[in-house]
């Protein structure tokens, strides 16, 4: 009997907005009924460029089409393919067809599980500013994993190095600031460029469970750049030539993989380090 119930409420849940069940109207708020639509490819080739495409559902049954546009980061749809160990990552802002088909090359380079996060920024008004939709990947053959490394001070990323000047005591929805130099192979500061809207990404990740979250560094009087977790909002900057301060706000506890992504000299680079979240 108790199952039957679960049936029924879960049938209810499963016919969404306002429908109703046995007389019981359950009303489900409208962000939680868009869904990735028209995907493919259902299976990726390690090591060969596919093309990855996908519509996002809106609840009306249409494909989204106008996203919001503009200088800053919060703009169209951010595509995030992350490995599921964390030892690698794939960030790419892809084109938007007028019928709101979204493509993009992607090579995953290994076997292995990785989960894609779409991070869509509609043009609607109202609350809803964004909102991140997942799946799961699967490139064919054994996977590859490979245990999180501890958290280092100075990574190198394509000869530039990267180095984290503080460690804050790091706790969930706490906004917290890291410092950051980026020196060029040379030793010189290196000068960010802006790259997907921002100076800088930071991109996180907690291991396990990949809970996402994600901030910006950007150039000077660029709106649209704070990120907002509840009632707790971040943005960082550039102090210097060479010197970032960026913004870490984190919705839960655990061991998380910040990978920060800049444009310096013509190349992305991309320096992941691990840290630990009371
Ligand atoms: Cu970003």
């Amino acid at each position: 009997m108790k199952r039957v119930a679960s049936l029924l409420f879960l049938s209810a849940l499963l016919a969404g907005c306002g429908s109703s069940s046995g007389g019981q109207q359950i009303t489900i708020g409208a962000a939680q009924t868009f869904e990735l639509a028209q995907f493919s490819p259902a299976r990726f080739t390690p090591g060969q460029a596919q093309d990855l495409s996908f519509t996002i559902k809106q609840p009306s049954g249409a494909p989204l089409t106008r996203f919001r546009k503009g200088p800053g980061p919060h703009t169209g749809v951010h595509v995030i393919i992350v490995r599921s160990d964390l030892g690698l990552i794939i960030h790419r802002h892809p084109p938007i067809g007028a019928d709101g088909r979204i493509s993009e090359k992607v090579t995953l380079p290994t076997p292995g599980r990785y989960r894609l996060v779409v991070d869509a920024y509609p043009a609607q008004s109202g609350p809803l500013r964004n909102f991140q939709l997942f799946r799961w990947l699967v490139a064919s053959g054994k996977p590859v994993s490979q245990p999180l490394p501890p958290f280092r001070p100075t990574v190198t990323a394509d000869g530039y190095r990267l180095t984290m000047h503080n460690l804050p005591r790091l706790r969930a929805i706490k906004p917290a600031f890291l410092n950051l130099t980026i020196t060029r192979p040379d030793g010189r500061p290196a000068v960010l460029t802006p790259w997907f809207g921002a100076l800088a990404h930071a991109i996180f990740f907690r291991a396990g469970a990949l809970v996402y979250f994600h901030t910006h560094v950007c150039s000077a009087g660029v709106s649209g750049c704070t990120s907002v977790l509840g009632p707790t909002r971040v943005t960082g900057r550039v102090t210097r030539p060479g010197h970032l301060r960026v913004g870490v706000l984190l919705p839960v506890g655990g061991t998380w993989r910040l990978f920060l992504q800049c444009k310096v000299d013509g190349r992305v680079l991309t320096a992941p380090f691990t840290l630990s979240v009371a």
